[in-house]
């Protein structure tokens, strides 16, 4: 007898409408790119690998393109206006302070992924078109998302170039440092209107079709501990993971509510990078004068007896202000940066897993005290 066995992958069998191969980027309006792109090489080591401005032919626009691994950032701003474009990004600064533009996505199939998202209800912004150079071709679309924030879906197919077509290979601003900083894009989180998180949850998962991670914050933790309910989709591969956040009502002024006043509406709230070494990556960080939140000594106290073995021992994470969860998959250890400009809008986190999936659920109650903290030293009360 014989046997035939499907040597298909699952996700491939299933005819995934909207399969994506991971961030592309996350792009950054800035009110001046030169210095954000000094920033994240001396502060985040970063490292800047491609340019587009006045010097190789773009007039209106400065853009600064920084990777750490796989993780790619661009930081864009405005020389003078003379297209929609340029206005769109001088207005976004003016509205809302530095912040992300765009989070863009790799997907193998632009053009099939842009007509499955606008059938499936997504906003057009761009209609799929390509770029050329020596370097290969390009293709990209755009959907819109919450608030002003985009997904550009970018097609590589073997594009060889430091990042798109009009783009310049560069030299890095400082020598990156020895020790690779992070290396991954690891999740993008959204902050959006009261009552509006499950519909944007819905349009992920109807247009992009990702579906809910099992971690989600609900009323019990909202009421208790802080003022915001949060669910995460991700795509089947969970190489792509967006949590969205809305405010929840309580005695305290929601975070959620304090980044919708003044980012002006909804918007990128943090980014979570991925590094295989938290300890190193903390100590440089802080060394280069990027400030992070702390949690009170109290925390490590107890954490040994809830978390268990790590591969860093508690007084290391109690000296640096690290967190740690577990949950039945493994560990992870996190810790988050204060907002990165003036504005309390977008800040950092960085994250090690070990095993675990999750976004750190056990922190929560530690973590929101302290944003309640720095925002009681805001006046935000
Ligand atoms: O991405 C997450 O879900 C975690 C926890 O305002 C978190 O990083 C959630 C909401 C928030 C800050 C951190
Ligand atoms: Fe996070």
């Amino acid at each position: 007898m014989t046997e035939t066995i499907d040597h298909t992958p699952s996700t491939a069998r299933e005819a995934d409408p909207f399969p994506v191969k991971g961030m592309d980027a996350v792009v950054f309006a800035v009110g001046n790119a030169k210095q954000a792109a000094h920033y994240y090489s001396t502060a985040f080591g970063m490292k800047l690998v491609a340019y587009s401005g006045p010097e190789n032919g773009s007039r209106e626009t400065a853009s600064y393109v920084l990777t750490n691994g796989a993780a790619r950032f661009v930081f864009t701003s405005v020389i003078k206006a003379t297209s929609d474009w340029g206005r769109f990004l001088d207005e976004h600064v003016a509205a809302h302070g530095d912040g992300v533009v765009d989070l863009a996505i790799e997907v193998p199939d632009a053009r099939a992924a842009y007509a499955h998202a606008v059938e499936q209800g997504a906003t057009g912004l761009v209609e799929p078109y390509e770029l050329k150079d020596e370097h290969g071709t390009v293709v990209l679309a755009a959907i819109a998302t919450y608030g002003k924030t985009r997904h550009t879906l970018v097609e590589r197919s073997g594009y060889d170039g430091p990042y798109l077509p009009g783009y310049v290979a560069a030299k890095p601003i400082v020598e990156p440092p020895a020790k690779r900083t992070f290396q991954a894009i690891d999740h993008c989180v959204g902050n959006v209107e009261l009552g509006k998180m499950n519909e944007w949850v819905a349009f992920y998962n109807n247009v992009m079709g990702f579906t809910n991670m099992k971690e989600f914050v609900g009323d019990d933790i909202a009421t208790e501990y802080s003022a915001l309910m949060s669910k995460v989709v991700a795509d089947g591969t969970k190489k792509v993971k967006f949590p969205i956040n809305e405010p929840a009502i309580a005695k305290k002024k929601s975070q959620i509510d304090e980044y919708l006043e003044f980012y002006g509406g909804p918007g990128v709230q943090h980014i979570a990078l991925a590094t295989n070494d938290i300890v190193a990556t903390v100590r440089a960080m802080r060394a280069a004068g990027v400030e992070f939140l702390s949690v009170p000594d109290a925390y490590y106290d107890t954490l040994g007896e809830w978390v268990g073995d790590t591969r860093v021992p508690i007084d290391e994470l109690r000296e640096l202000k690290i967190l740690a969860d577990r949950d039945e998959d493994g560990y992870l250890l996190q810790i988050f940066t204060k907002p990165v400009q003036d504005r309390p809008t977008v800040f950092f986190e960085m994250i090690e897993r070990h095993g675990s999936m999750g976004f750190g659920k056990g922190n929560f109650k530690a973590l929101f005290e302290a944003i309640e903290r720095e925002q009681e030293k805001r006046g935000n009360l």
